[in-house]
């Protein structure tokens, strides 16, 4: 190998790293989903399937009936006056959207108490003001709560990246990396601390006391204990790993010759 690709390979590795490394400043839980529901984040928050959710295909596959992911309640999971809840979503035309939960840290008997949660909801929120598919986010303290919702339809048979954060009693929704927040309840102190489970794919509604189940797939879940910024979201949005490899290069081999210019 020529020393000067030598060089270019050492820089392109560097700055992925570089790039990279404050996301997982603040990781609480991981899951890729690459042949198990494990957490990769190194806190031990290692997920269940349960009821037939299967892991194929390095992503979780969930049938809209019963299938869900269980976490056992944790210390690193009690986020509370900040926090960041993101997951890709991939969902059939025409699935359920009412009460139908992605990630949701709640009481898992009756009552329906939850401490923070996203979950798809019909709203009225867009520029139509027509009820529509939305997609919501919420952390309550125990009487107030910080949420944010857009109405969106992500039942289009793609990926999708929905991203919630909030931070100072303010939140915000974003899907495919794009600030989207159409309407915020502000307020509460985040998060309450709480001996609750965490659910991935499905939540339970209070009003009828029911679970509702996600018919689709799911990848790349990861809850911070922190607001990630709007770029940091848009870092989580990675695309295809041939698509970072060539950006890296490209920003690589030109600081390279900016260097090589410079001596
Ligand atoms: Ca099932
Ligand atoms: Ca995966």
């Amino acid at each position: 190998m020529k020393r000067t690709t030598f060089c270019a390979m050492v820089i392109v590795l560097l700055t992925a790293s570089i790039g990279l490394a404050n996301l997982t400043d603040g990781l609480m839980a991981y899951y890729p989903f690459n042949g198990n529901a494990n957490d990769k984040s190194g806190n031990n928050n290692h997920g269940t399937l349960m009821n037939g959710a299967s892991v194929t295909g390095g992503v979780l596959h969930l049938d809209g009936f019963d299938d869900y992911v269980y976490v056992p309640d944790s210390d690193s999971l009690d986020l509370t006056t900040t926090g960041t809840l993101a997951a890709l979503v991939h969902r059939p035309i025409g699935a359920k959207i009412d009460h139908v939960g992605i990630i949701a840290k709640m009481i898992g008997s009756s009552g329906g108490e939850v401490v923070y949660e996203l979950w798809f909801e019909t709203t009225n929120v867009g520029p139509s003001g027509i009820s529509g598919p939305g997609i919501r986010g919420a952390a309550h303290d125990g009487s107030l709560t910080t949420s944010a919702i857009t109405q969106r339809d992500i039942r289009d048979a793609r990926w999708h990246h929905l991203a919630f954060t909030w931070n100072a009693g303010q939140g915000m929704i974003y899907v495919d990396g794009q600030d989207v927040t159409e309407k915020t309840e502000v307020g509460g102190s985040g998060a309450m601390v709480s001996g609750f489970d965490l659910y991935m794919g499905r939540y339970r509604y209070t009003p009828d006391d029911t679970w509702y189940y996600l018919l689709g797939s799911m990848d790349e879940v990861r809850i911070y204990n922190r607001a990630l910024s709007a770029q940091e979201i848009r870092q989580l949005v990675i695309p295809a790993p041939g698509a970072i490899m060539l950006g890296g290069i490209g920003v690589g081999i030109v600081s390279w010759l900016r260097r090589r210019k410079a001596v």
